[in-house]
Protein backbone atom coordinates (compact mmCIF):
# COMPACT_ATOMS: atom_id res chain seq x y z
CA UNK A 1 0.00 0.00 0.00
CA UNK A 2 1.31 3.43 -0.88
CA UNK A 3 1.58 6.21 1.42
CA UNK A 4 1.77 9.39 0.54
CA UNK A 5 4.70 10.95 1.31
CA UNK A 6 4.57 13.89 4.20
CA UNK A 7 4.66 17.23 3.35
CA UNK A 8 5.09 20.38 5.15
CA UNK A 9 1.90 21.96 3.66
CA UNK A 10 0.71 25.26 4.62
CA UNK A 11 -1.98 23.30 6.69
CA UNK A 12 0.02 20.37 7.90
CA UNK A 13 2.56 23.16 9.40
CA UNK A 14 -1.02 25.22 11.11
CA UNK A 15 -2.10 22.01 12.57
CA UNK A 16 1.89 21.24 13.53
CA UNK A 17 1.94 24.77 15.49
CA UNK A 18 -1.17 24.60 16.97
CA UNK A 19 -0.99 21.53 18.28
CA UNK A 20 2.68 22.55 19.42
CA UNK A 21 0.84 25.61 20.56
CA UNK A 22 -1.83 23.95 22.45
CA UNK A 23 0.14 21.46 24.06
CA UNK A 24 2.14 23.94 25.14
CA UNK A 25 -0.80 25.81 26.30
CA UNK A 26 -1.74 22.66 28.28
CA UNK A 27 1.73 21.94 29.58
CA UNK A 28 1.99 25.53 31.00
CA UNK A 29 -1.42 24.87 32.73
CA UNK A 30 -0.29 22.21 34.47
CA UNK A 31 2.78 23.89 35.34
CA UNK A 32 1.28 26.81 36.96
CA UNK A 33 -1.32 24.89 38.67
CA UNK A 34 1.51 22.95 40.96
CA UNK A 35 2.50 24.83 43.72
CA UNK A 36 5.39 26.79 42.90
CA UNK A 37 9.41 26.57 43.83
CA UNK A 38 11.06 29.54 44.35
CA UNK A 39 14.43 30.65 45.35
CA UNK A 40 16.59 29.05 48.34
CA UNK A 41 14.30 27.57 51.52
CA UNK A 42 15.91 29.81 53.75
CA UNK A 43 14.09 27.96 56.48
CA UNK A 44 13.09 24.24 56.60
CA UNK A 45 11.53 23.18 60.25
CA UNK A 46 10.69 19.43 61.25
CA UNK A 47 10.60 19.97 64.94
CA UNK A 48 12.89 17.71 65.46
CA UNK A 49 15.35 19.42 67.45
CA UNK A 50 12.91 20.91 70.30
CA UNK A 51 12.13 18.93 73.84
CA UNK A 52 8.16 18.19 73.93
CA UNK A 53 6.35 21.17 75.03
CA UNK A 54 9.02 23.72 73.87
CA UNK A 55 9.13 25.34 70.44
CA UNK A 56 12.41 25.25 68.08
CA UNK A 57 15.06 27.65 68.54
CA UNK A 58 14.63 31.04 67.69
CA UNK A 59 10.41 30.61 67.65
CA UNK A 60 8.70 32.80 69.90
CA UNK A 61 5.24 32.89 72.15
CA UNK A 62 2.97 36.61 71.22
CA UNK A 63 0.53 36.75 73.79
CA UNK A 64 -2.48 37.61 72.51
CA UNK A 65 -4.92 36.33 74.82
CA UNK A 66 -5.17 35.36 78.39
CA UNK A 67 -5.68 32.00 77.38
CA UNK A 68 -2.73 29.55 78.91
CA UNK A 69 -2.19 27.63 75.50
CA UNK A 70 0.76 28.53 73.24
CA UNK A 71 1.30 26.22 70.00
CA UNK A 72 4.91 24.17 70.72
CA UNK A 73 5.94 20.91 70.03
CA UNK A 74 5.09 17.61 70.89
CA UNK A 75 5.73 13.77 70.38
CA UNK A 76 3.12 12.71 67.59
CA UNK A 77 0.74 10.50 69.65
CA UNK A 78 -0.35 6.83 68.34
CA UNK A 79 -2.00 6.97 65.00
CA UNK A 80 -0.60 10.33 63.42
CA UNK A 81 2.46 9.30 62.15
CA UNK A 82 4.19 12.18 61.08
CA UNK A 83 6.06 13.62 58.03
CA UNK A 84 9.48 13.90 59.36
CA UNK A 85 10.83 11.77 62.64
CA UNK A 86 8.47 11.71 65.71
CA UNK A 87 7.63 14.86 66.52
CA UNK A 88 5.11 17.74 65.24
CA UNK A 89 3.86 21.19 66.51
CA UNK A 90 0.76 20.75 68.18
CA UNK A 91 -1.87 23.70 68.29
CA UNK A 92 -4.43 23.30 70.84
CA UNK A 93 -6.89 24.80 73.22
CA UNK A 94 -8.12 23.71 76.54
CA UNK A 95 -11.85 24.18 76.77
CA UNK A 96 -13.09 26.66 79.15
CA UNK A 97 -9.91 28.77 78.70
CA UNK A 98 -9.78 31.83 75.92
CA UNK A 99 -11.27 31.21 72.78
CA UNK A 100 -7.99 31.96 71.03
CA UNK A 101 -4.72 30.98 72.26
CA UNK A 102 -1.39 32.86 72.00
CA UNK A 103 0.66 32.75 68.77
CA UNK A 104 3.93 31.01 68.34
CA UNK A 105 6.60 32.75 65.74
CA UNK A 106 8.89 32.77 63.60
CA UNK A 107 10.61 35.79 62.07
CA UNK A 108 12.15 35.76 58.35
CA UNK A 109 13.02 38.32 55.85
CA UNK A 110 12.28 41.34 55.13
CA UNK A 111 10.72 39.83 52.17
CA UNK A 112 9.30 42.56 50.06
CA UNK A 113 9.09 40.40 46.57
CA UNK A 114 8.06 37.36 46.92
CA UNK A 115 8.16 34.40 49.70
CA UNK A 116 6.61 30.62 49.21
CA UNK A 117 5.19 29.28 52.88
CA UNK A 118 4.73 25.61 52.91
CA UNK A 119 3.31 23.07 55.72
CA UNK A 120 1.63 19.81 56.68
CA UNK A 121 -1.23 19.71 58.47
CA UNK A 122 -3.40 17.38 60.33
CA UNK A 123 -7.07 18.10 61.38
CA UNK A 124 -8.94 16.23 63.49
CA UNK A 125 -11.75 18.23 64.05
CA UNK A 126 -14.38 19.97 62.38
CA UNK A 127 -14.88 23.15 64.00
CA UNK A 128 -12.35 26.07 63.65
CA UNK A 129 -8.91 25.16 64.77
CA UNK A 130 -5.83 26.41 63.03
CA UNK A 131 -4.92 30.06 62.19
CA UNK A 132 -2.21 31.05 60.03
CA UNK A 133 -1.00 34.57 59.83
CA UNK A 134 1.65 36.56 58.44
CA UNK A 135 2.94 39.67 59.88
CA UNK A 136 4.79 42.61 58.36
CA UNK A 137 6.12 46.41 57.72
CA UNK A 138 3.31 48.44 56.60
CA UNK A 139 4.12 51.61 53.97
CA UNK A 140 5.00 54.00 56.29
CA UNK A 141 6.62 51.73 58.16
CA UNK A 142 4.65 50.45 60.92
CA UNK A 143 4.08 47.00 62.12
CA UNK A 144 1.07 44.48 61.57
CA UNK A 145 0.58 42.22 63.77
CA UNK A 146 0.20 38.78 64.77
CA UNK A 147 -3.23 38.60 65.27
CA UNK A 148 -6.21 36.93 63.92
CA UNK A 149 -7.92 39.08 61.71
CA UNK A 150 -7.76 42.51 61.12
CA UNK A 151 -4.29 43.17 61.84
CA UNK A 152 -2.04 40.70 60.55
CA UNK A 153 -0.93 41.11 56.94
CA UNK A 154 -2.62 38.07 55.43
CA UNK A 155 -4.45 35.27 57.77
CA UNK A 156 -6.27 31.75 56.98
CA UNK A 157 -8.06 30.24 59.25
CA UNK A 158 -9.45 26.32 58.91
CA UNK A 159 -12.90 25.50 59.36
CA UNK A 160 -16.31 26.54 60.40
CA UNK A 161 -19.15 25.17 58.23
CA UNK A 162 -19.92 21.91 59.01
CA UNK A 163 -19.17 19.32 58.63
CA UNK A 164 -16.09 20.04 56.45
CA UNK A 165 -13.18 21.38 57.07
CA UNK A 166 -11.92 23.81 55.20
CA UNK A 167 -9.16 27.07 54.35
CA UNK A 168 -10.69 30.54 54.30
CA UNK A 169 -8.62 33.86 54.06
CA UNK A 170 -9.86 36.99 56.11
CA UNK A 171 -10.60 39.28 53.48
CA UNK A 172 -9.12 43.11 53.44
CA UNK A 173 -12.31 45.11 55.01
CA UNK A 174 -13.88 41.97 56.49
CA UNK A 175 -15.65 38.89 55.54
CA UNK A 176 -13.92 35.62 54.18
CA UNK A 177 -13.46 34.06 51.33
CA UNK A 178 -14.12 29.51 51.08
CA UNK A 179 -11.25 27.72 50.34
CA UNK A 180 -10.78 23.83 49.68
CA UNK A 181 -12.24 21.45 51.69
CA UNK A 182 -9.63 19.57 53.75
CA UNK A 183 -10.03 15.72 55.12
CA UNK A 184 -10.02 15.14 58.84
CA UNK A 185 -7.44 12.78 59.88
CA UNK A 186 -4.88 12.80 57.17
CA UNK A 187 -2.25 14.99 56.27
CA UNK A 188 -2.15 18.16 53.86
CA UNK A 189 0.16 20.54 52.34
CA UNK A 190 -0.69 23.98 52.36
CA UNK A 191 1.49 25.92 50.21
CA UNK A 192 1.07 29.89 50.43
CA UNK A 193 2.55 31.49 47.01
CA UNK A 194 2.72 35.15 48.32
CA UNK A 195 3.28 37.98 46.12
CA UNK A 196 4.47 40.80 48.59
CA UNK A 197 4.70 43.75 45.66
CA UNK A 198 1.09 42.79 45.24
CA UNK A 199 0.10 42.35 48.56
CA UNK A 200 -1.81 39.14 47.27
CA UNK A 201 -1.18 35.62 47.60
CA UNK A 202 -2.31 32.68 46.10
CA UNK A 203 -3.25 29.19 48.29
CA UNK A 204 -1.97 25.86 47.06
CA UNK A 205 -3.72 22.42 48.02
CA UNK A 206 -1.78 19.40 47.72
CA UNK A 207 0.47 20.77 45.27
CA UNK A 208 -2.72 22.13 43.31
CA UNK A 209 -3.96 25.17 42.84
CA UNK A 210 -7.14 26.34 44.93
CA UNK A 211 -10.02 28.79 44.03
CA UNK A 212 -7.80 31.24 46.51
CA UNK A 213 -6.29 33.15 43.67
CA UNK A 214 -4.65 36.48 43.94
CA UNK A 215 -6.65 37.08 47.75
CA UNK A 216 -5.33 40.59 48.59
CA UNK A 217 -3.45 41.16 52.29
CA UNK A 218 -6.22 41.98 54.94
CA UNK A 219 -3.19 45.06 55.47
CA UNK A 220 -1.21 46.64 52.81
CA UNK A 221 2.24 45.35 53.27
CA UNK A 222 5.68 46.79 52.40
CA UNK A 223 7.90 43.71 53.33
CA UNK A 224 6.54 40.62 55.74
CA UNK A 225 8.67 39.53 58.64
CA UNK A 226 6.81 36.93 60.40
CA UNK A 227 4.85 33.75 60.32
CA UNK A 228 2.54 32.70 63.11
CA UNK A 229 0.37 29.58 63.94
CA UNK A 230 -2.64 29.79 66.82
CA UNK A 231 -5.93 28.29 67.61
CA UNK A 232 -9.02 29.76 67.58
CA UNK A 233 -12.62 28.41 68.04
CA UNK A 234 -15.49 29.80 66.51
CA UNK A 235 -16.15 33.15 68.03
CA UNK A 236 -18.49 32.56 70.87
CA UNK A 237 -18.30 28.40 70.56
CA UNK A 238 -16.92 25.74 72.52
CA UNK A 239 -14.75 23.65 69.80
CA UNK A 240 -15.39 19.82 69.95
CA UNK A 241 -11.90 18.86 71.42
CA UNK A 242 -9.41 18.46 68.70
CA UNK A 243 -5.81 19.50 67.60
CA UNK A 244 -4.17 20.48 64.55
CA UNK A 245 -0.71 19.13 63.89
CA UNK A 246 1.71 20.99 61.54
CA UNK A 247 4.84 19.55 60.42
CA UNK A 248 7.43 20.11 57.43
CA UNK A 249 7.54 24.30 57.89
CA UNK A 250 9.54 25.64 54.55
CA UNK A 251 10.13 29.49 53.78
CA UNK A 252 11.50 30.07 50.19
CA UNK A 253 12.43 33.37 48.73
CA1 LIG B 1 8.55 16.21 62.36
Amino acid sequence: MFNAPLRATPHGLFQTCLGVLLGSLVLAAVVTAQAPVIGNVVMFEDFEGAAPGALPDGWKVSRVSASPDFPHVVSAPAGIQPRSGGKVLMVNRTVGENLSTSLSYVDFGPVEDRVVVSFWVYVTSHVRSLNVSLRGTTPDEKDTLFRPNSDSSLFLTLNTSRPDVNIRSFNRGGGWTDGPVLTRNTWHKVTLDINVRANTFDVYLNDSATQLKDVPFVNATRALTGLSFGYQSVTGQENEPGPVYIDDLAISY
